[in-house]
């Protein structure tokens, strides 16, 4: 028999592996604050490697993050977590209540999760540079998150769009999976212009304080982040624990800065998954 796998979780404690450009973790920071949940954070640097050190691949046989730890339990893929989160925790819930409905916001879900997002993916990526290049990766890449978008854009055409979220007039999974694919397209230049639903959803979400305080830019590495204008002061990752949930539990884990050999912070779309 297996041993079951280690924790790294203080009872009661609810920690999340993460790295802050991790579409996957991002999904599940966004459903977390939604629901109001305190986490600790532990940083996994997916450019560094350390989702292939030995004691990240005990808690995730793939050797991918998102992970959390959380009643005991060590959880992987983000859209079963926060389906775990939407059981146990049910208010607000990530999904309507009507099975149409819901069969709809999770068709939504799984085409970014499924079939724009792995394509997509930091190993693929690289796997891609390696046969065809540079130019060739960031090519695959944008086409393949613009030509995902696009058929994204027209599943928003259903009963339930109200002109606000993915269903309805409140977040859902959807939204918590579509708004870090958004992030995504824009660091690989991809355009939202003709994509108007899209837009809609992604400007309703940006008003929501969770999904801004679940965004790569407020959790990032301190080295990774440009120096942040005046106004968002109060908003870096130094100050995240005083953004985060009330029941808060969260302790902001200081993570080695990604600097490359100039000690610059890389370009966008040039580095993480
Ligand atoms: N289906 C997984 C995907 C997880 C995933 O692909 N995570 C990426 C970051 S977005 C990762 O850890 N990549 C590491 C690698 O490719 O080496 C989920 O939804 O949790």
């Amino acid at each position: 028999m297996t041993e079951p796998p280690s924790t790294t979780a203080a009872a009661g404690e609810i920690v999340l592996h993460d790295y802050w450009r991790s579409s996957a973790a991002y999904r599940l920071r966004i459903a977390l604050a939604l629901k109001g949940i305190g986490y600790r954070r532990v940083a996994v640097d997916l450019v560094a490697g350390a989702q292939r050190d030995p004691r990240h691949v005990t808690l995730n046989p793939l050797g991918r993050v998102p992970v959390l730890e959380i009643d005991g339990l060590t959880l992987t893929q983000s859209l079963a977590i926060i389906d775990y989160l939407d059981e146990t925790r049910p208010s607000p819930p990530l999904l309507p209540a009507e099975p149409a409905a819901r069969a709809q916001v999770r068709a939504l879900a799984l085409a970014v999760a499924c079939d724009i997002h792995p394509i997509s993916n930091l190993s693929v990526l690289t796997r891609v540079e390696e046969l065809a290049g540079a130019e060739a990766k960031a090519r695959w890449n944008h086409d393949n998150i613009a030509q995902g978008l696009a058929a994204v854009e027209r599943m928003l055409d259903h009963p339930g769009f109200t002109g606000r979220f993915c269903h309805g007039d409140s977040p859902t999974l959807a939204d918590c999976v579509l708004v870090p694919q958004l992030y995504n397209a824009t660091r690989w230049g991809v355009s939202l212009k003709d994509l108007p639903r899209i837009r809609q959803v992604q400007q309703s979400c940006a008003a929501l304080a969770a999904f801004r305080d679940a965004a790569p830019e407020r959790v990032a590495p301190v080295a990774d982040t440009a120096p942040p204008r005046q106004a968002d002061r109060r908003l870096t990752s130094c100050d995240l624990r005083r953004i985060s949930p009330p029941s808060n539990q969260l302790h902001l884990k200081r993570f080695q800065g990604n600097k490359n050999r100039k000690g610059q912070r890389p370009a966008l779309g040039t580095e993480g998954p």
